[in-house]
This record gives C-alpha cells, structure tokens and sequence, in this order.
C-alpha cells in the first residue's frame, strides 16, 4: 500500500457502556504518537503499558492499556495502537477525539480489515468472515466463521486454482507447438484431468450452497384468511406469547417477526395481518405490509381451514403471491378438523402448494413434521455435517457457479479447439480467483467492506 495512507482511528468496542472501551489506530509511523498520548513513555511492540492517556492540555482524560504493534506483525500490516480505556461513551469520545488531533482520520466501516486484506494480510474470503463472525447468529454460524477466518475455504479455493493452472500449463504449451495438438486432449488426459476438476468444485460447491443456507438462513411468512391461526402458529414455532391471539377476525395488523433456529439454520418468521378488505386505515397499512414481506419471502406458509378449503379470501391471497415463492399448505386446526396431522402427498393441494401438512397450532401435534419440511424446502442436509461446509455468500456461490459453466463450456471443446478450451479454463480460473480476492475490481472491495462494522 502507498504511503500516503492517513492514520485511521475508531472506537473498536460496541457502543454503550462497559467495563473496558477499546480505540483502535492504524498507520504509519505511530509511535510519536503513542509516546505523546502516554506523556513521553515509548511503548515496547506487544507488550502491555499501564499509563494515563493525556489531552492537549497535559492533563490526563483516561487510564488504562496501552498497547502498540509494530508494522508489518499487525492486524494490518500497519503500525497499530490499541488504547483500552474506561468503557463509558464520554470517556471514549474524548479519547477518540484526542487521536484525531494528533492527526488521525476517522476510520470508515471495515477499513481496519480493508487495509488487512491490502497489505496481504488476510486475502477477500478471510477478510468477509471477519464480518461473519462478528454477525453470526448461532454457534455453527460463529464455528463457520471461524474456520473461513482461519483459511479452510480459502484453501479449497486454492487447491482449485492450482489445478487449474497446472492443467492450463499444460494446455498452453500445447498451444506453442500445433504440429503435436492433434490427440493432445487425449494424450496428456487434459479430459481425465478436466473431469476431476470438475469433481472437486461440485464437492466445493455442495459445502458452499450448505453453509450459505446457515448463513443467510431463510424468510419465512406466513399468509392465510383472518382467523385461520397465523399468530397461534408463529407462536408455536417460536414457543413463546410473540403475537396477539383472539378469535377475532383481523387481530394482527402489523407484520410481527420472529427469529428462531433450527437444526442451528436461522429462520425469520414473519407473520402478516390476514390479507382483506377492510375499512380500518391502520390495518390497510397492516396489509401493505403483509404483501411486502411476501416479496422477501423464501417460503410461503398457507394456512387454510380445510372444512372451508380455500375460500376467496385464500384465493385472493394465492393470487398475489410472487412466482417461484415456495409454498407449503398448512392445514390448521386438525384438533378440531379430525384430519389426520401427517404430511400428505401434494395432489391434496388446493393452493398449488408442493407440500400439504395438517396440524395443530393450538395443541402443537404437527409441528414437527412442519420444522422438517421447513429445512427440506431450503435443502439443508444437516447439522452433523457442518464441520465440512464453508459460511459463503452469495458473491461466491456465483463465482463457483460461473467456474462450473467455463468448465462444462471446457469440456464441449473438441480435439482442435484447444485455444477455446485454454480461454474457458482461464475464465474458470479468473471466476475462483474473485473469491480470494486475487482477481476482483475495485468497486467490489467498496461494497464488501462498507458492510462491515466501524473499528474492524
Ligand atoms: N382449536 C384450535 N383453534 C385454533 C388453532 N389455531 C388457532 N386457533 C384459534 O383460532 C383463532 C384465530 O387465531 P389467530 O392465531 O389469531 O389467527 P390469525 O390467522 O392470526 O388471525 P388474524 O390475525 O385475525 O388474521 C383463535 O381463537 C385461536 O385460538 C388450532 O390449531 N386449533
Ligand atoms: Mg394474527
């Protein structure tokens, strides 16, 4: 990085008080400035000094923690001072105030790891787990996280490009002598070699499109008529009083939403006020709202009273729900109903739905059977493999998906095509790159990074 990179400064702890508040600086050249904020003592790298942090006027504004890392065994790669003071918001504004006069900038969002991943300190996959990790919303997320942060998923990553580059040597140099191309593709078992490159990134990929099911986890609204038992069911999935229950039709007006986990996947329940016409102004926005979540939605629960089947309040629903939503059709109330709670085949369904489940919301018989096909729709295999899988993003599901495409494009090529199949081997390449980071345009470092939290 060049060196005109300004002195970057933030408050690294979560807002609020605590017992210890913590100002992270990155630079160049911090020592000045850590001899003048501790009163002329020269903090040794790594190494722990007690002292006063001093304002401009000498006099002292904290205590507390100094500590200095030397450039390049830092976070960054830069110079860094960590000043753990007094975890009280004046206490460390003040602080942070006195470090951009002594020349600081304030730091943007994720800049500390931006210049981690300039300076080679950590590469682009590593640095987003960093995010990860902080934003993790159960344990296997944070497990996830962690090993991403660590490299697993990176050198996965690698091991494919340095099959790919080895395989385009091996074609390249093909290509600098024509009079042997004839069987080449044969020859040196470029296809064999192909195919088994092929068959990691689908095993890459697999672990990829699982753990992105942990990360993202899945939205999941429930719609039906009033009355039918959105709220009871939100509440039985949630296991607590979340939204008001009452036999009166039109009882939730606004979208109430509610996170709970299964298998360790996060599931955002949303459950909406039951689509009508109505007079009622508050409950009108209630229902605008309730088409918007639907919009968000991976997967559709609606709910019908089976003894009235989908009536023209359901119809009304069906007919606005987006295309390639996911649909399972709850038939509620089966303590009153008589239907058997079971899963059941999906010729049953009035709603176009691939999946019937009856229950019961009030006594929970069901529920279960419901949980299960929640996870199946999203195509979780299960938690006992998570050791395997990597926490990726959507930004990298699509890279090893376009390597996969450059790579079936590769293997269609035949025997003279041999320059076509170097280009769609170095396409595959470029696209596994962009997840390291080796191969990725300026404007997509912006929108990763501004993403992440101040002070990381
Ligand atoms: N017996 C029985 N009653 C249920 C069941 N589920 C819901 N109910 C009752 O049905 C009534 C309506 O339930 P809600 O959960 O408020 O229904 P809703 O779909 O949220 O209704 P709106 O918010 O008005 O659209 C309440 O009296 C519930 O106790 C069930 O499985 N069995
Ligand atoms: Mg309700």
């Amino acid at each position: 990085m060049s060196a005109s990179q300004p002195t970057i400064a933030a408050i690294a702890t979560a807002p609020g008080r605590g017992g210890v508040g913590v100002i992270r600086l990155s630079g160049k050249n911090l020592l000045p400035l850590a001899q003048t904020l501790s009163g002329g003592k020269t903090p040794k790298p790594r190494t722990a000094l007690y002292t006063d942090f001093f304002g401009s006027d000498g006099q002292p504004i904290d205590n507390g923690i100094l500590l200095y890392f030397a450039a390049p065994a830092s976070f960054t790669g830069e110079d860094v001072i960590e000043l753990q003071g007094h975890g009280g918001p004046v206490v460390m504004d003040m602080l942070l105030s006195r470090c951009l006069e002594l020349g600081a900038r304030m730091a943007e969002p994720g800049e500390f790891t931006k210049r981690a991943f300039l300076n080679n300190k950590l590469d682009l996959a590593q640095a987003e787990s960093v995010a990860d990790l902080i934003d993790a919303s159960s344990k296997s997320a944070a497990r996830m996280a962690l090993r991403s942060l660590k490299g697993a998923f990176s050198q996965h990553i690698h091991e494919l490009v340095d099959d790919l580059i080895t395989l385009r040597m091996l074609v390249e140099a093909t290509l600098d002598f024509p009079e042997e191309d004839i069987d080449f593709l044969e020859a040196a078992d470029a296809r064999g070699k192909l195919q088994a490159l092929q068959g990691r990134l689908k095993t890459v990929l697999a672990s990829a499109e699982q753990g992105a099911i942990l990360r993202e986890g899945m939205n999941v609204v429930l719609v039906g008529a009033p009355n039918v038992g959105k709220s009871s069911l939100l509440n039985a999935l949630a296991g607590d009083d979340i939204a008001i229950v009452t036999d009166i039709a039109g009882t939730t007006r606004d979208t109430v939403r509610e996170q709970i986990t299964l298998d360790g996947v996060p599931v955002h329940i949303i459950d909406t006020a039951g689509l009508r016409e109505t007079d009622d102004v508050v409950e009108q926005i209630g229902i605008e709202r309730s088409r918007k979540a639907v919009t968000e939605a991976d997967v559709a629960l609606i709910l019908i009273d089976p003894r009235e089947g989908v009536n023209a309040k359901t119809q009304a629903i069906l007919n606005n729900l987006p295309e390639g939503l996911k649909k399972i059709e709850i038939h509620n109330k089966a303590d009153l109903t008589g239907e058997p709670v079971a899963v059941r085949s999906d010729d049953l369904a009035q709603t176009g739905a691939d999946t019937v489940i009856s229950l019961s919301a009030k006594t929970g018989a069901g529920l279960d059977l419901l949980k299960h096909a929640l996870l199946q729709e999203v195509g979780w295999q299960g938690e006992s493999e998570s050791e395997s899988l990597f926490l990726a993003r959507s930004r990298h599901l699509n890279a090893l998906h376009e390597a996969e495409a450059e790579l079936e494009n590769a293997a269609l090529c035949d025997n003279n095509q041999i320059e076509l199949f170097a280009e769609h081997l170095r396409l595959a390449q470029n696209a596994c790159s962009e997840i390291t980071g080796e191969f990725t345009a300026d404007d997509l470092l912006g929108v990763i990074f501004s993403r992440f939290c101040i002070g990381k």
